[in-house]
């Protein structure tokens, strides 16, 4: 098992706190400062709206899991799709 996977789902379903399985900005923001609590609310709106590809003021698993890829993962990890997630 992957375990940079596993904690980013981890992380997803801890941040998700209403459980609608999107991240609001209010959400995102509790895990980023629970990353790193020095993060200023403007990083966190940046961060956000980074993750945030669709631009629907929520994060979604998909978007989550490909900017969170891209930024922690090295290139050399094998890329498993989150396809067990469902699309609205
Ligand atoms: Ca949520
Ligand atoms: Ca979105």
């Amino acid at each position: 098992m992957n375990e940079k996977k596993i904690s980013s789902i981890d992380g997803f379903l801890k941040a998700d706190t209403d459980k609608d399985f999107k991240l609001s900005k209010e959400e995102f923001g509790v895990l980023l400062k629970d990353i790193d609590s020095t993060l200023t609310a403007y990083e966190i709106t940046v961060a956000f709206n980074k993750f945030d590809t669709n631009k629907n003021n929520s994060i979604d698993y998909s978007e989550f899991y490909a900017k969170l890829y891209a930024i922690v993962v090295p290139p050399t990890a094998v890329y498993v799709p989150p396809t067990v997630i469902k699309e609205e």
